[in-house]
């Protein structure tokens, strides 16, 4: 309770409130993005997502009403009441978010709750009234997207969650309020707006998006400032870009972190590592990575090996790195308390590790057993941590992966006292717990970079909004079930929609025993993952492509080959993902918000803006109703012409996924190779889909940050389609070279395809012309293909 207003003041981009009691703030930080603020903790913002709070000067007036104080931006209207309500209106003066006025009226539960809890059930209450506490009036036309991690259906409407990073073993399902990751941002879609809201705050978070009552919505924490962001724009990927500003973007990766990976709960001894990898290049199917768990460790000793199980661990990363392996290791927060081990000898004697409240360093028992935690929130351990991973980086891994941080430990909860120093503004464990995970990233991201000069590769399974700029994530401990290969397209839509782009699930499932069918389907999905990770839990049985039947390593062979055709594609997704923020898998109502038959779809996604996925997700299941939206597509495998806003029938054998791709794209594909780098890339190949379109394709080194001074090239390709009644259809295809600092590629190999519907028969190709000049071109089953120069210039193909 604020009370009235009784002054306002004007100060830069900022305007004050003094309310009866306590003070507020709005902030514009650009027309488009308003910040609201209140110094219930801290004088002014402190943020562990955004590191670099670019304001953006900008005009706005200031009126003071009988009603309120109004702030307009030339894109917006906030008006600001009395107890710091504050409503948001359009530029048409439409209101797209207004505070609700009432006390919240949670809706009755009727009976006994300590008889249902007797039988064992887990019985949900009403939440409490929290500290800090935003309520929203529901219009009713909501949608809400984003929230990270959290378990159930993409719209999130109707559920409340929490943000308390948590590692629980148990299966995740719809009732779990809490996973591994906070991320206090949500997108909402009404029938005539959207916006975001983010919500920063470390604290223990929650979430009711219309759960606890229909007439409102809201988020709360238990701590820290008042402090959130409305976010504004035209469509859902203006918010994704304005929220991206803030937080970050997932920067560029090395190119082979986009390969087929395989993990194991553990790959150990070193033999064991050498048969793997010996098995993925006599089955021939491609493979990048393997990741090493926590037995590579001595007595699970971070920034140690096991000598015995990995006596010579450089050369056995230099042989299998000559096989074009990359070996990823694991590292987990809590350190062994053991006198002598010198990590924990170091970190003592610095005092970097989180204390008690009486000063003395906390222990809590994790794989080593009795362990003490890095307190990453101050810049001494995190610069400490970066220098450790030139440990790991001198054996020859190649990236590393940061698991139990949210942070996870066997005897119980670290306690709420445990102290952190936080940069000076020394606090405890529940302003810390969320963004544990975060700033140990940081660190490792730091760390990787500075010692390698490479882009770092960083898997982390806690994380805090912003975190897609030093790491991947994946999803945690799934199991291999059917629920949970289609949950995990929601989860990972909803993380993309949270920023974080390169994001993916075990694949084939962590716990219980994948299926050859089950793992099938998976891989049909994970081929669309950007990351792209078999793992499973110790004692589960083998899950690797080849450890079911010759039937299931055929289907795994043939997905993991077309990820490695579609790599050009996914990389310039990731390079595109730098600068639009936008993810690699993306909801359909990305792309056709205004299409309300696309607002829920939870079994369908688009690979970027042109290939779009439809997986199945069931056992026994061969085939499924595919949703097309607007405009024409083409059926990746028939190349069937299928006009889009309907519903079609899909037959799909076990070793089809559905995948329909956009009439007017062209796909660049490289030549399927074992590994990346294992053939020199001369030629690209371009997969077109007839129609009108234009592409961007990017080249570079694949693994330094040379091109962020230019060290790269860029190719345009743009398709027109002439269609005279009379004559027969030409298709022009324009190449220009828009950017060139890069060795560029010698020449195009162009599959056009033949499309063909249900009423007309295949088309015909009579003549190809490249720059005026005729062409050669080869005859296929539904496509030709021809060669040209890597040149500016025109493609013509005339049809018959
Ligand atoms: O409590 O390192 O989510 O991927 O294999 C188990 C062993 C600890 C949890 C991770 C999982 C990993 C496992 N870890």
């Amino acid at each position: 309770m604020f009370g009235k207003i009784l002054s306002h003041s004007i100060e830069k981009n900022k305007v004050f409130f003094q309310f009866e009691e306590g003070q507020g703030r709005v902030e514009i930080i650009t027309p488009w993005i308003i910040n609201i603020f209140s110094p219930l903790k801290y004088d002014d913002h402190y943020s562990r997502a955004i590191e670099d709070l670019k304001i953006e000067s900008c005009s706005f007036k200031v009126k003071a009403k009988e009603c309120c104080i109004e702030i307009k931006t030339e894109a917006l209207t906030v008006k600001v009441y009395e107890d710091f309500k504050v409503d948001f209106y359009d530029k048409q003066g439409r209101v797209l978010c207004e505070d609700f006025r009432e006390e919240r009226d949670p809706f009755i539960r009727r009976g006994n709750v300590s008889i249902a809890e007797e039988e064992g059930h887990n019985v949900e209450t009403n939440n409490e009234k929290h500290k800090i506490e935003v309520i929203k009036k529901l219009f009713g036309d909501e949608k809400f997207y984003g929230l990270g991690d959290k378990t159930g259906h993409l719209n999130k409407r109707g559920y409340n969650y929490e943000m308390w990073n948590t590692d629980d073993p148990s299966p995740h399902v719809e009732s779990y309020k809490a996973l591994y990751k906070t991320i206090p941002f949500f997108i909402t879609l009404r029938d005539e707006g959207v916006f975001g809201i983010f919500f920063d705050n470390t604290f223990k978070s929650y979430f009711d998006m219309g759960k606890e009552n229909s007439a409102y919505y809201y988020f709360g924490a238990d701590g820290g400032n008042l402090d959130y962001y409305f976010i504004g724009g035209k469509g859902i990927q203006d918010i994704l870009m304005g929220y991206t500003n803030l937080t970050g973007k997932t920067p560029l990766p090395q190119i082979w972190s986009l390969g087929y990976q395989q993990s194991r709960w553990a790959y150990a001894p070193e033999s064991r590592v050498r048969e793997i990898a010996k098995n993925f290049r006599e089955k021939d199917v491609p493979c990048d990575v393997i990741h090493l768990d926590i037995e590579y460790m001595d007595n699970f000793k971070v920034f140690t090996w096991h000598k015995e199980r990995f006596p010579e661990e450089k050369k056995t990363l230099k042989d299998l790195k000559e096989q074009g392996f990359k070996i990823v290791t694991i590292i987990d927060p809590g350190v062994k308390k053991e006198k002598d081990y010198d990590i924990y000898e170091t970190g003592l004697k610095n005092g970097y590790f989180a204390t008690d409240k009486d000063g003395i360093t906390y222990v809590n028992r994790v794989w080593p057993g009795d362990s003490v935690f890095p307190d990453f929130s101050q810049e001494e351990t995190r610069n400490w941590w970066s220098e450790n991973q030139k440990i790991m980086l001198d054996s020859g891994v190649a990236g590393i992966w940061n698991d139990m941080n949210e942070p996870a430990s066997f005897n119980g909860a670290l306690p709420d006292d445990v102290q952190f120093e936080n940069e000076g503004r020394n606090t405890d464990h529940t302003e810390i717990h969320n963004v544990y995970g975060h700033l140990m990233s940081k660190a490792t991201f730091e760390g990787i970079k500075k010692y390698s000069g490479k882009r770092p590769f960083v898997i982390t399974r806690a994380a805090y909004a912003g975190t897609q700029k030093y790491s991947t994530v994946w999803t945690g401990d799934n199991q291999s079930f059917w629920e949970h290969l289609r949950m995990s397209i929601p989860m990972l839509l909803n993380l993309g929609i949270s920023g974080i782009s390169f994001c993916g699930t075990d694949v084939g499932g962590f716990s219980f025993d994948c299926t050859g069918e089950l793992l099938s389907r998976w891989v049909q999905v994970g081929c669309f993952t950007p990351l792209f990770r078999n793992h499973s839990c110790i004692h589960t049985r083998d899950q690797e492509p080849w450890a079911f039947d010759e039937e299931t390593l055929n289907i795994n062979r043939k997905y993991i080959k077309l990820r490695y055709k579609l790599l050009p594609y996914l990389y310039d997704l990731m390079w595109k993902g730098e600068s639009t923020g936008l993810p690699v898998m993306r909801p359909l109502v990305l792309h056709y918000e205004q299409d309300d038959r696309v607002h829920e779809i939870n079994d369908e996604f688009l690979f970027g803006e042109n290939i779009l996925v439809a997986p199945i997700l069931e056992q026994g299941k061969t085939y499924r109703a595919v949703y097309l939206p607007e405009g024409t597509w083409m059926d990746y495998w028939t190349k069937e012409v299928i006009e889009g806003a309907q519903l079609i029938a899909k037959e799909a054998p076990l070793d089809v996924c559905p995948i329909y791709v956009k009439a007017g794209s062209i796909i660049p594909n490289y030549p399927v190779q074992s590994y990346v780098g294992e053939k020199e890339i001369k030629e690209l190949t371009l997969d077109i889909y007839p129609g009108e379109g234009n592409y961007v394709h990017y080249m570079d080194d694949g693994e330094s940050f040379n091109y962020r001074e230019g060290e790269y090239t860029l190719y345009e390709f743009s398709m027109e389609v002439k269609d005279e009644a009379t004559e027969a259809t030409e298709v022009a295809i324009d190449i220009r070279k828009t950017h060139e600092g890069f060795k560029g590629y010698e020449s195009f190999k162009v599959l056009y395809n033949k499309t063909s519907n249900k009423t007309s028969n295949m088309t015909s190709v009579k003549e190809v012309y490249f720059k005026d000049k005729k062409v050669e071109f080869k005859e296929n089953n539904n496509h030709i293909e021809f060669i040209v120069p890597a040149e500016e210039g025109r493609i013509i193909i005339k049809e018959k």
